[in-house]
């Protein structure tokens, strides 16, 4: 297995890259051009200027997250075959610059959900936190508005602003669609661009819905061992596969992550390991990525992907915001330095362990 850690870019991200080669153990940089639009072409260019920037820091590129797909190949509308052949020719390119894993997700209007960015946790450190009844009791545009006001919303991956700005006839166009709609055009999506994936040497991993349920109405695909099972069967390809993300399948105590992980152990492509900790109202927040700390066994996740004998790559995903890094200007939630920094050396210890 190979560590990596997920980064913005030179001009998004405040972490700097040096700061990052400082982390014992991380081989690879997760990146995206994440000024790019859904459905827009990624030029050849742009892609080597990432590239470069990443090895001249000591770091391989090989795992992209994500190449986002546009609501219009979601919804199934014509304007979906434009997309989709950018779609095509940005793996293209992607693929000629060394890129193995493309990791991407198919939720309906909204991308990872929560309620509170920066919620105080008993220890003075914050975490990204999500209360079950103030999403059942809004409606979107009313959460939208609590959640606008919260520093850091926009910059975060899934709710950019050129998105969020069309909120109100995203969910007319999603009026009535069913979860049966949202697996055929799943389905028309993989037909097109897994041929291409193929060629061009990329595994595409499909992340989990982020929290695994339906919200504001809308059908969710990837919420459960079935719904896996059914999406991987949609097109048999040693290309299509899977992003086991323990914190967003975890946050529903009906999913068994080690049963996920056993079951598809060739399917898996890239994990993010991180904790969480479910209330029983139905409330999780994200907590430290010590097996103690939250309702997930990390300890257990771990023994299973060595277990499987896992050759491909793993990130720590979320961490808590501590000593005061909510202060940085410009933090992405859930993206700070520190406590990505010490899950990686928890995972790495247990690696470790596990080697000896
Ligand atoms: C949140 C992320 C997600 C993820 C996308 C993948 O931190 O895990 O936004 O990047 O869903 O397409």
């Amino acid at each position: 297995m190979q560590i990596t850690f997920r980064w913005y870019g030179e001009k998004l991200d405040t972490i700097p890259l040096s700061f990052v080669k400082q982390i014992p153990g991380v081989k690879g940089v997760v990146w995206a051009l994440h000024d790019a639009p859904a459905g827009e072409y990624w030029e050849m260019d742009r892609i080597s200027q990432v590239k470069n920037c990443l090895f001249n820091a000591g770091f391989n590129n090989e795992v992209v997250e994500s190449v986002n797909v546009h609501e219009d190949i979601k919804l199934g509308l014509p304007s979906r075959k434009k997309y989709i052949e950018n779609y095509k020719n940005t793996l293209r390119n992607l693929g000629k610059a060394g890129v193995k894993v493309v990791c991407y997700n198919f939720m309906p209007v909204f991308d990872w959900t929560r309620t509170d960015l920066y919620k105080a946790l008993p220890d003075g450190s914050t975490a990204l936190f999500y209360e079950k009844s103030k999403i059942d009791s809004l409606n979107p545009y009313e959460f939208l508005d609590i959640m606008s006001k919260q520093k850091g919303l926009i910059s975060m991956p899934g709710w950019e602003k050129e998105r969020l700005s069309k909120i109100r006839e995203l969910f007319k166009a999603y009026e009535g669609f069913t979860i049966d709609n949202l697996f055929e055009n799943a389905k028309y999506f993989l037909q097109e661009i897994i041929p291409v994936a193929e060629e061009s040497g990329i595994k595409m991993a499909i992340h989990p819905d982020d929290p695994p349920w339906s919200i504001f109405g809308l059908p969710r695909l990837i919420t459960s061992k079935e719904n896996m099972r059914r999406y991987l069967n949609l097109i048999d390809s040693s290309s299509n596969g899977v992003t086991l993300c323990t914190g967003s399948l975890g946050s529903s105590d009906k999913n068994d992550i080690i049963d996920m992980i056993k079951t598809f152990r060739d399917k898996i492509f890239f994990a993010h390991i991180r904790n969480v900790k479910r209330f029983d109202n139905g409330d999780f927040v994200e907590s430290s990525h010590r097996a103690c700390d939250g309702s997930l066994d990390i300890v257990e996740i771990v023994r299973t992907f060595h277990d499987i004998g896992f050759k491909y790559y793993i990130r720590p995903d979320h961490g808590r915001h501590i000593w005061n890094e909510e202060s940085r200007l410009g933090l992405r939630p859930g993206y700070g330095l520190y406590d990505r920094a010490l899950g990686i050396m928890y995972l790495l210890g247990i690696w470790d362990t596990l080697n000896k």
